[in-house]
């Protein structure tokens, strides 16, 4: 039988499993990424592994998330970050540098190979024809060591892509059209591989920019094949040596086939607050814009900026509208300055921003009260912007541009066409914005510089015999790690201090959980389905474990969150039926007895009770409170043997260190 790309990249990579649908595979990792927003605990846990020098072929951090500095926290978590990498044989991208998955298609992704990242939109990747998959950081970590990285073997999904895209219809609308039919929740467990008359004809950026958001669809990976549009991008890049080609076997087998025809697409806007949450944007006409921001890591390329630029050369953006504009990376940035492009957006009224991921995770530009906010980004839950109740739309780069013009949602096919933007012959290539490790010879003798914002991550321990806790939170359906562990300009300078962050642990969705939690000392979270969906952030798993947070039961688990709280020894559950999780209140007492027995079968029955408040006898009349019965919930491990034995050990990181698992 023939095999898709992602077939063959596994099979290529396969050190452990078979190639299963459904069962757990072990890879060979050859590159890993961090950024700066989870890389601290990242290397924390590395540096706890005691590897001297990182066992990938390349490795690499980048800053780039938080890079606001109000305070020494971002400055010292840079350093230290820095410090590491020099020690352990890791690259170091400097802030400002640009954003890790705009950088690292442009000057270190190579097809065929795999890439983690503890970071979602790490597939951004297979727009250049690699196996790119977000993780959590314990899992970059242990691949950073030699380890192998695990996942369920997924299904394969193909989208063929007919046509070609109109005027002013780009990229960005593809990924959306995609998100429409197959939800956030549409693309788990698969990896969805593009193809067609119509994916021959995107370049590398555009691809992408597909790739990028492919990570909202709950996808482990997405991919386009190498061909001569790859090769070409490469060229311009300098590494031509690092293309060969990749396409599937005429006769792979995918378990969904869909076809989108480029040619009858149209200009679509993801409306609040869910990324599959999309309308035309000619059904938005005419709604009135308060701000606009263009960049992020999934439309900041040269060609993005400049189909901007042209939309904006010689007019004046609308009174009432604010626009920023991030470019990707520092290559992008000199580019639009070499070409005279930027002054066309400095002209236009544009706020010119750092080549960071800025405004997409709350740092700074958040909308006014109530704001309406049009964004080039990929994802716009639920109080992301920084603004609780702002309105984020996300759109292509010309929906954006158009709209900033006009001041009001503005479909840009009615505008003058952006025209195409070809890959130059030859990029602008400047890398002292990347700083190589130490040479082996002085690592050793080498100091890895620590601030006092960076406190140990939070001790895990081994799966209790049995777990009794209130039912301490109980949220709906496609609750998000930005939910869970918002980011943000005030959050996220303690990405390396647990015992701070998880002060804001739920805050938007419940501003007393975290002091309940700490008070109650164990608690088991109810979900609905798609619980801890988008970002990688281990931080969603660690601050719940810091609070005392036992075990998580959902209806169902985005992937890296699942894999995160196994990391972290928090059990995750499904329930058998998931009608059962409205028999569950907030307040209830859980108990779950012989969790090793379940965990060996697979299955455990929850017994569910209400407590009911009863005056005590004393004189004082203190209230007490008791339990009585309510209901029995069987509910469902859905975990491969290797992540059972990751919670009887207590967490990966004394998995790994029993077993050698990073040797
Ligand atoms: C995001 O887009 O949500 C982030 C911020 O890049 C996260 C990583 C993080 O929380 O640090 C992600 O996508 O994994
Ligand atoms: Fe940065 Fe936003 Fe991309 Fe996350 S989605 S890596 S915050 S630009």
């Amino acid at each position: 039988m023939g095999q898709t790309i992602a077939e063959k990249i596994i099979a290529a990579h396969l050190v452990d499993g078979e190639m299963i649908t459904g069962h757990e595979i072990g890879l060979r990792i050859d590159q890993t990424l961090t950024q700066d927003a989870t890389g601290t605990m990242a290397y924390l846990e590395f540096e706890a592994m005691g590897v001297p020098r990182v066992r990938t072929e390349r490795s690499l951090a980048y800053i780039d998330h938080n890079t606001l500095q109000s305070g020494f926290e971002n400055a010292d978590d840079h350093r230290y970050i820095q410090s590491v990498c020099a020690k352990h044989g890791i690259y170091f991208s400097r802030p400002g540098n640009g954003i890790c998955h705009q950088v690292h298609y442009e000057r270190f992704g190579v097809p065929g190979k795999t890439l983690i990242g503890s970071d979602s939109h790490t597939p951004t990747g297979g727009g250049l024809g690699m196996l790119a998959i977000g993780a959590g950081g314990m899992d970059v970590a242990v691949a950073m060591g030699g380890g192998a990285y695990y996942i369920p073997m997924p299904r394969m999904i193909f989208v063929e892509l007919t046509g070609a895209l109109r005027d002013n219809v780009s990229a960005k609308d593809i990924i959306l059209k995609v998100l429409e039919m197959l939800s956030v929740k549409g693309g788990v467990g698969a990896i969805v591989e593009y193809g067609g008359e119509g994916a021959r004809g995107l370049t590398v950026p555009e691809r992408c920019t597909i790739t990028n958001m492919g990570a909202e669809l709950g996808a482990t990976t997405s991919i386009f094949p190498s061909d001569e549009a790859t090769r070409s991008f490469l060229a311009a890049e300098g590494r031509e040596g690092d293309w060969v080609p990749l396409e599937s076997d005429p006769d792979a087998e995918y378990a969904e086939r869909y076809t989108i025809n480029l040619s009858e697409l149209e200009p679509l806007a993801a409306c609040p607050h869910s990324p599959d949450n999309v309308r035309p944007v000619r059904d938005l006409a005419d709604i009135k814009v308060d701000q606009v921001c263009i960049g992020s890591c999934t439309n900041s390329s040269l060609s993005d900026m400049v189909k901007v630029a042209r939309m904006l050369k010689g007019k004046r953006i609308a009174d009432g509208v604010s626009l920023s504009i991030s470019p990707g990376s520092r290559q992008v940035f000199s580019m639009l300055a070499e070409s005279g492009a930027l002054t066309d957006l400095i002209d236009a009224g544009a706020r010119i921003l750092e080549c960071t991921c800025g405004p997409c995770i709350g740092m700074g530009f958040s909308p006014k009260a109530g704001g309406l906010s049009l964004r080039t980004f990929n994802r716009n839950f639920l109080g992301r912007s920084g603004t609780k109740d702002g309105q984020v739309y996300l759109v292509s780069p010309e929906a954006a541009a158009a709209s900033a013009l006009t001041g009001y949602f503005t479909d840009p096919t009615t505008l003058p066409a952006a025209g195409h933007v070809d890959i130059p012959e030859k990029f602008r290539i400047n890398d002292s914005g990347v700083i190589p490790p130490l040479p082996a010879s002085e690592a050793a003798a080498a100091p890895v510089l620590r601030g006092p914002n960076i406190k140990p991550f939070p001790e895990t321990r081994p799966l209790a015999k049995d777990i009794y806790a209130e039912a301490i939170l109980k949220v709906g359906d496609n609750i998000t790690t930005d939910h869970i562990m918002p980011a943000g300009a005030k959050v996220l300078p303690y990405r390396s201090n647990i015992p701070k962050i998880s002060e804001f642990c739920f805050e938007v969705v419940d501003p007393t959980f975290a002091n309940r939690a700490k008070e109650a000392g164990a608690g088991i979270i109810i979900g609905g389905q798609n619980y801890g969906q988008g970002s990688s952030r281990e931080h969603a798993a660690l601050a719940p474990l810091y609070l005392g947070i036992k075990a998580v039961v959902a209806k169902s688990f985005a992937r890296i969150h699942a894999a995160n709280l196994v990391n972290a020894g928090i059990l995750p559950l499904t329930f058998e039926d998931p009608a059962d999780y409205d028999k569950i209140c907030q307040g209830d007492m859980l108990a779950l007895r012989n969790v090793h027995g379940g965990l060996a079968d697979g299955r455990i029955v929850m017994t569910v009770m209400q407590p009911i408040e009863t005056t005590g006898s004393d004189f004082a009349g203190s209230v007490e409170t008791s339990a009585v019965f309510k209901c029995e919930v069987p509910l469902v491990m859905q975990l491969a043997g290797r992540q059972k034995d990751i919670l009887l050990a207590g967490g990966l990181l004394k998995y790994a260190a029993m077993t050698g698992a990073n040797r």
